[in-house]
């Protein structure tokens, strides 16, 4: 892994991970806003509370979830809103990650749905917040929470996940329960799910009402020089790809056939073609994909490649998804997020 900051805990996933479709639980990313984060857990105590605008609030221990509800799995894509902050120019001060602030897992657990429906929400529900286990270090810190509009919540695919990849959720990744939330930015797949609280109203807090934030304008654009003044809280994933391999710097043979490889993913309409181009932009052909193994997992792409000479190429790649949406030929707002420019790699030939 490759620590950007050790308090909190920040790490991002090497590059060579993403060869596999399901990222290992060992090395997927890990993001914490606080401190204070949980280092165990006792499931012997441990309590999801279900509570607030409800008829019958709940006590679910992790057993109860696991043996009182049907299961569900779904494989989806969890990434930072800040995944590839580097790249933006001007630069942006915040977590210089480069294109491993993301993975794709197997999530296991109980719909949202299944646990409100059981709460019995009231009518007038508006809003459902999710908070973890983490604490602020100071009482003038806000501590992280993070809500859904109640038919998002109740949606049946936003989830409250106990295992990933088929195993217990590792302790910096939210042991032991996460909120899954298909085709949305990580910021709120709130991990060491603690309270969940149906409100009558909206929710609002300093991670809704300062932070996580983008400009209300296409692709959550703005200029340095012009800052938005309407802004709406991020939200879904945007069309993107990512080089696998090469990796930044490679050297390949001139004359040895190669495979260019990556993966692409959006906020679930599905990706349905991805071009690459081995020529800095001048030229594009159209990289083959493999299988779709979920609407809100990555897709792999590839394309075959035999560089002729030697010397420096760059590599780029755009994908586009099943309602025409693609990649952004450039792109900027004040935090770095949702990067999504058409995606380069360079690399030398010798
Ligand atoms: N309790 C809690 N959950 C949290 C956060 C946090 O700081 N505290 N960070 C969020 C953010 S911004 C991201 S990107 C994801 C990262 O999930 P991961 O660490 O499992 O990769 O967790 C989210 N859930
Ligand atoms: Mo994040």
């Amino acid at each position: 892994m490759i620590l950007l900051t050790d308090r909190p805990p920040q790490l991002e996933t090497p590059l060579h991970y993403f060869r596999q479709d399901l990222t290992p639980n060992e090395a997927f990313f890990v993001r914490w806003h606080l401190e204070g984060i949980p280092a165990s857990v006792d499931l012997r105590t441990f309590r999801l509370n279900v509570s607030g605008h409800v008829r019958n609030p709940l006590q679910l221990s992790v057993d109860d979830l696991r043996s009182q509800f049907e299961p569900v799995s779904i494989i989806a894509v969890n990434q930072c809103s800040g995944n590839s902050r580097s790249f933006f120019e001007p630069r942006i001060p915040g977590g210089q990650w480069k294109n491993g602030a993301v993975g794709n897992a197997k999530w296991t657990g109980v719909p949202v749905k299944s646990i409100l429906d059981r709460a019995q929400a009231s009518p007038g529900a508006v809003d459902v917040s999710f908070a973890g286990l983490d604490a602020p270090p100071l009482p003038s810190v806000a501590a992280f929470a993070k809500a859904l509009s109640i038919d998002h919540a109740r949606d049946g695919e936003v989830m409250i996940a106990y295992a990933m990849n088929d195993r217990p959720l590792p302790m910096v990744n939210g042991f032991p329960l996460r909120l899954v939330v298909p085709g949305w930015y990580g910021t709120y797949w709130v991990k060491a799910l603690s309270n969940v609280t149906v409100l009558p109203q909206v929710f609002s807090n300093f991670w809704t009402d300062k932070a996580y934030r983008i400009p209300n304008a296409p692709n959550g654009t703005e200029s340095p020089k012009h800052l938005a003044t309407d802004t709406v809280p991020i939200n879904r994933f945007n069309v993107r790809s990512i080089f696998v391999r090469p990796e930044p710097n490679e050297i390949w043979r001139p004359g040895r056939p190669n495979e260019i490889q990556g993966v692409a993913f959006d906020s679930g309409h599905g990706i349905t073609r991805v071009d690459v181009s081995t020529d800095g932009g001048a030229t594009w052909k159209q990289a083959r994909l493999d299988a779709e193994i979920g609407k809100y997992s990555w897709r792999r792409w590839r394309a075959n490649w035999t560089p002729e000479r030697r010397g420096q190429y760059r590599l780029m790649a755009r994908a586009a998804n099943a309602i025409g949406e693609t990649q952004s030929a450039e792109q900027w707002n004040r935090s770095g997020f949702m990067w999504n420019v058409i995606e380069r790699v360079d690399l030398k030939v010798e």
